[in-house]
């Protein structure tokens, strides 16, 4: 071999010993092999040899070739193992590790709606369930909202195709419960309600509401206060400011909305009391004979209250969470803190 042959022979094993990866394996591959390379160019000028050394410069150049092509590819071998290697040691995962440290555990709205049905439950409530698909009657009709009554505006409405709807509020299991029941009754009906509605950091259009009903003979609003009372004090562990205003509902009279001083802000305004300093939370009032009548209760017998109590503002207000949204977004981040 020549002396040009050789030079180039110690130039490739050395590069290819310093070749850190395979890119640059590649790099050099080119400067050797490719078409303007080293030994690509050495070949092309077997022309200029003099004839009778051009058949032993050929074999030496096509033993060159030779090597040349099978110690890149020892190399490429070497670099391969050495890359998965690597990759294998970054991307480690530990399987068991989910099973060690992260329990999963239920979502805030969970939490606090099974202390509600705790508290109610030791008051001697029953909790009731009903469907997310609802009659027309049982959703508006025999709660005395009748077919183009104004009040229907008040809960935009998901139809089904079948002329049934997603219930918009957790007053039709009242009227299911009415039905089933016998007075006096005293019930709780915790569920996931669905309104047609606009989005922002109060408003969603699937969200919690828990019902309340009692039905005995000589139900005051006094009666109503107190229940409220109790159920506010168990759930915050602490004295919240509270207002009681009129509220128009069909199905209650006298209405009330009893409202929460925004615990977000401290009253002083932000996005999710809409600047007023007040959350609406929990409107409720005394059942309208209307109702008692469709649930088969003589409202000459019996009187009743009943209220609504919006779940995710009440978590909201519990937890200081600035944004109804967080319930819904999936993002585990938010679920972990509770
Ligand atoms: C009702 O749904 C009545 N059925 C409540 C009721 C029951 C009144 C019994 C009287 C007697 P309202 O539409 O205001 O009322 O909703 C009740 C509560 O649900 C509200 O105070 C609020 O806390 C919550 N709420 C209402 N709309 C939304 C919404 N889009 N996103 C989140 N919470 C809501």
């Amino acid at each position: 071999m020549s002396v040009d042959l050789n030079q180039i022979k110690v130039e490739l094993v050395e590069a290819l010993e310093n070749a850190e990866n395979l890119r640059a394996l590649d790099e050099i591959r080119v400067a050797f092999r490719g078409q303007k390379g080293k030994i690509t160019l050495l070949s092309k000028s077997i022309k200029d040899v003099a004839p009778e050394n051009r058949a032993s410069f050929g074999k030496d150049i096509n033993e060159l070739k030779d090597l040349a092509d099978s110690l890149i590819e020892k190399r490429k071998t070497e670099l391969f193992e050495k890359e998965v290697e690597q990759q294998l040691e970054s991307e480690w995962i530990d399987v068991t590790i989910s099973k060690k440290d992260q329990k999963g555990h239920l979502h805030p709205l969970t939490q606090i709606q099974n202390r509600i049905e705790d508290i109610f439950t030791s008051m001697g409530f029953i909790v009731l369930d009903g469907p997310e698909t609802e009659s027309e009657y049982n959703n508006f009709e025999a709660l005395n909202i009748p077919k183009d009554h104004p009040a229907r505006d008040m809960q935009d409405t998901f139809w089904t195709t079948d002329g049934n709807l997603l219930r918009t509020h957790t007053s039709c299991i009242q009227v299911r419960g009415m039905k089933k029941l016998k007075p006096p009754f005293k019930v709780i009906a915790p569920g996931r309600v669905f309104r047609y509605e606009a989005i922002d950091a109060s408003h969603e259009n699937t969200f919690y509401q828990v019902e309340g009903m009692v039905v005995d003979k000589e139900i005051s609003v006094a009666n109503l206060i107190s229940s409220m009372r109790t159920l506010l004090r168990e759930v915050f562990e602490k004295d919240v400011k509270v207002r009681l205003r009129p509220g128009y509902f069909p199905f209650v009279e006298p209405g009330f909305e009893l409202d929460i001083s925004c615990l977000i802000c401290g009253g002083s305004g932000c996005s999710v009391c809409k600047q007023s300093g007040w959350v609406e939370l929990l409107p409720c009032g005394l059942v309208h004979p209307n109702v008692l009548k469709a649930g088969g209760i003589d409202p000459n017998e019996y009187s009743g209250f009943a209220f609504g109590l919006g779940l995710n503002r009440l978590v909201m207000m519990k937890y200081g969470i600035n944004d109804i949204r967080h319930f819904q977004s999936g993002d585990l981040r938010f679920v972990r803190q509770f």
